[in-house]
């Protein structure tokens, strides 16, 4: 079994660069806003960090560095979004409560990856 399967620290599940802008908050639109993240899927969370450079797939260890944000991904919504934008691979995850992120990569493989990783996190969490 993993190392953090007693319900201790959660798992690491994924972690990479994207491009990412947040375009609702609670329902209210905001203005678009792009920017490279160094984003981390851990347990029932996507953790957004700032400074890509100093971050490391290995190097990330939870408390380690501080995050701008975090999405719990329970009862979030998921969907392919290339129509809110003029960049390729875009999907928009919803939150709850009504926080809106555009997420992108240029790399038509990783953006697979991450829109079906993502996707196995909250239909688990669905099913709970
Ligand atoms: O959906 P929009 O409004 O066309 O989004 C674009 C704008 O946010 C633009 O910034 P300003 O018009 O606020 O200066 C951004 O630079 C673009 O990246 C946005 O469009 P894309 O198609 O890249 O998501």
């Amino acid at each position: 079994s993993s190392p953090d399967s007693d319900g201790g620290t959660p798992e690491l599940e994924k972690a990479g660069l994207l491009n990412k802008t947040k375009i609702a908050e609670g329902g209210r639109k905001l203005r678009k806003n792009w920017s490279p993240s160094w984003v981390v899927l851990v347990g029932n969370s996507l953790v957004f960090f700032k400074d890509p450079k100093s971050q490391t797939p290995s190097s990330w260890k939870p408390g380690n560095s501080r995050p701008e944000s975090s999405v719990d991904l329970r009862g979030a919504k998921l969907n392919w979004a290339n129509e809110l934008s003029s960049k390729k691979n875009v999907f928009k995850l919803r939150t709850i409560t009504g926080n809106e992120f555009l997420l992108q990569s240029d790399t038509d493989s990783l953006i697979r990856e991450w829109y079906n990783t993502i996707k196995n996190v909250i239909d688990r969490l669905d099913r709970e």
